[in-house]
C-alpha cells in the first residue's frame, strides 16, 4: 500500500509549552530572544495541537490519507534531556497514536525535528558527542511505549539544515555561527541516528528511516570551475548525509580544505551505516551553483534558479527536480539505496479567499499535482518510492519566519485556532481516492 500522508513537527504545531511537565527546548529559548524570529513570533501557542489533536486526526481521516508523519517533542519526554521520564508527555503521544490507529492512519514518528532539550544544549548540544547517546536513550524510551503501534520511525529530520542554519549560520536555534567548524554537528547527529536506530530496533520498531533534505545540484555552466563548484555543493548538502548512512564512508571534503571529517572515531561508521528500511527525502527545490567569485571563502556560490515561478517564500518551483533527485539517488547508490519515502514536499502560499470564504490556493494545487507526477515518473523509471507526505497538514510556526509563511492544506486562524480546509485539501482527497499511486 502506497503511503499518502501529511507531515508536521512538534514545535511547529503543538504549543502547550508549559503543560504537563514539558521541559524547555532550544526553540523556546531562541524564539523568545528578541530579533531571532520574524515579528517576535514564538511556538508558545502554535496550532494548539496538544489540545486539539483529535480534531486534527479527524481532519486527516476526512482527507483520506493513510499515514501521518509527526515528530515527538524530546523535552516533553525527557524534560532534562536525560534521566527522569515524564509519563504525561508519553501519554500525549500514546493518545495521538491510538487516535490515528482508530482511523486507519499509519503513524510515522520522527524523533528529532530540531527541538533539542535546552538542558542538552547547555552541555554542548550537537557539538558534544554525548548528545548522540542521549538520542539513543530517548529513542528507547519512546519506542518501548509506542513501537507496538508505530511501525515507521524516522531518527532525524534534515541534519544538514539543522547543522547549517542552527550551528553554521545561526538563523535557527541554537543560533551558533561556527561556519565550517560546525562539521562535528553532522557527525554527531549521524552517530545519534545509528545509535537510535539500534535502540528503536531493540524495542520492536519495524521500519527505521532517516530523513535528509536533498537538492539536485545543477552547475550554472559546463565550465570546469562551475562543475567543480557544483560538485563541492553536492558533497556538502547531499553526500555528507547520504554517503555515511548508505555507503559507510564520508565523501572527500578536500574542496573545503578539510582532509578528514572531524570527530569521527573508530567504529562510528559501522554504527551509522547499519541497514536502513528506508530513506526519507524532503524535497523543496533544486540548487544552481557556480564557481565562487572570491577564492578565499567557500568553494561554491549560489547562482539562483531562474526561469521558474517561485513560492511565497521565494523558492523556485521545479517539479522535475524531484524526478531528477530520485532517479539520481538510484543512479548514485544503486542497490545500496533502500526504499524511498518522500517525507516532505509542499509550498507556502498567501491566503487568497475564494467567494465561499475557502482559501483558493490554486498555486499549491498545481505544485502538489506536478510534484506527485514527478514521483510517478521516477517510479516508472525504477525508483522504489513507498510514500509521499505533504508539508504540511496545518499552517504552522515556520521557524525563523514565524507565522508569516503558510504551508498548510488546512488554514489556521491563529487568534481563534479555527481550522478550515483549503481548496488544496479537497483537491488532494480527490487525487488520493482517484488513484492509489502517484
Ligand atoms: C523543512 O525544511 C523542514 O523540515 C520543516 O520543518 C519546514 O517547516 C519546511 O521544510 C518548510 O520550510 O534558498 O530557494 O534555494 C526545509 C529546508 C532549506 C528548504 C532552505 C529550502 C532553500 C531554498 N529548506 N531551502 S532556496
Amino acid at each position: 500500500m502506497f503511503l499518502w500522508g501529511t507531515a508536521t513537527a512538534s514545535y511547529q504545531i503543538e504549543g502547550a509549552v508549559a503543560d504537563d511537565g514539558r521541559g524547555l527546548s532550544i526553540w523556546d529559548t531562541f524564539a523568545h530572544e528578541p530579533g531571532k524570529v520574524k515579528d517576535g513570533h514564538t511556538g508558545d501557542m502554535a496550532c494548539d495541537h496538544y489540545h486539539r489533536w483529535s480534531e486534527d486526526v479527524m481532519l486527516m481521516a476526512a482527507l483520506g490519507v493513510n499515514s501521518y508523519r509527526f515528530s515527538i517533542s524530546w523535552p516533553r519526554i525527557l524534560p532534562a534531556g536525560r534521566g527522569a521520564v515524564n509519563q504525561a508527555g508519553l501519554d500525549f503521544y500514546d493518545r495521538l497514536v491510538d487516535g490515528l490507529c482508530a482511523q486507519g492512519i499509519v503513524p510515522a514518528a520522527t524523533l528529532f525535528h530540531w527541538d533539542l532539550p535546552q538542558a542538552l544544549e547547555d552541555e554542548g548540544g550537537w557539538l558534544a558527542r554525548d548528545t548522540a547517546s542521549r538520542l539513543a536513550d530517548y529513542a528507547g524510551v519512546v519506542a518501548a511505549r509506542l513501537a507496538d503501534r508505530v511501525p515507521i520511525w524516522i531518527t532525524l529530520n534534515e541534519p544538514f539544515v539543522h547543522m547549517v542554519f542552527g550551528y553554521a549560520l545561526g538563523t535557527h536555534a541554537p543560533g551558533r555561527t561556527l561556519f565550517l567548524d560546525a562539521l562535528p554537528v553532522a557527525h554527531h547527529q549521524l552517530l545519534g541516528h545509528g545509535l537510535a536506530a539500534q535502540a528503536l530496533r531493540a524495542h520492536g520498531a519495524q521500519r527505521v528511516l532517516v530523513t535528509n533534505n536533498l537538492t539536485p545540484v545543477r552547475p550554472a555552466s559546463s565550465s570546469t570551475g562551475d562543475l567543480r563548484a557544483a560538485d563541492a555543493y553536492d558533497t556538502l548538502h547531499n553526500r555528507l548525509f547520504n554517503d555515511p548512512v548508505l555507503l559507510g564512508r564520508y565523501p572527500d571534503l578536500s574542496a573545503f580544505g578539510v582532509d578528514a571529517m572531524p570527530a569521527v572515531r573508530d567504529g562510528d561508521l559501522a554504527v551509522i551505516a547499519q541497514p536502513l528500511d528506508g530513506l526519507g527525502v524532503n524535497y523543496y527545490n533544486p540548487t544552481r551553483i557556480r564557481a565562487p567569485g572570491e577564492p578565499m571563502g567557500l568553494p561554491f556560490e549560489d547562482a539562483g534558479i531562474t526561469g521558474h515561478p517561485t513560492t511565497a517564500f521565494g523558492w523556485p518551483v521545479v517539479p522535475d527536480g524531484l524526478r531528477e533527485l530520485l532517479t539520481g539517488l538510484k543512479a548514485r547508490y544503486g542497490d545500496a539505496l533502500p526504499p524511498v519515502y518522500v517525507t516532505e514536499n509542499g509550498c507556502s502560499q498567501p491566503d487568497i479567499p475564494g467567494p465561499d470564504g475557502v482559501i483558493d490556493d490554486q498555486d499549491r494545487i498545481a505544485f502538489l499535482d506536478a510534484h506527485i507526477q514527478a514521483v510517478g515518473a521516477a517510479m516508472s523509471e525504477g525508483v522504489d518510492v513507498r510514500g509521499y507526505y505533504v508539508w504540511s497538514l496545518l499552517d504552522n510556526f515556520e521557524w525563523a519566519e514565524g507565522y508569516t509563511q503558510r504551508f498548510g492544506l488546512v488554514h489556521v486562524d491563529f487568534p481563534t485556532q479555527k481550522r478550515t480546509p483549503k481548496a488544496s485539501y479537497h483537491w488532494l482527497r480527490t487525487r488520493i481516492t482517484t488513484s492509489p499511486t502517484p
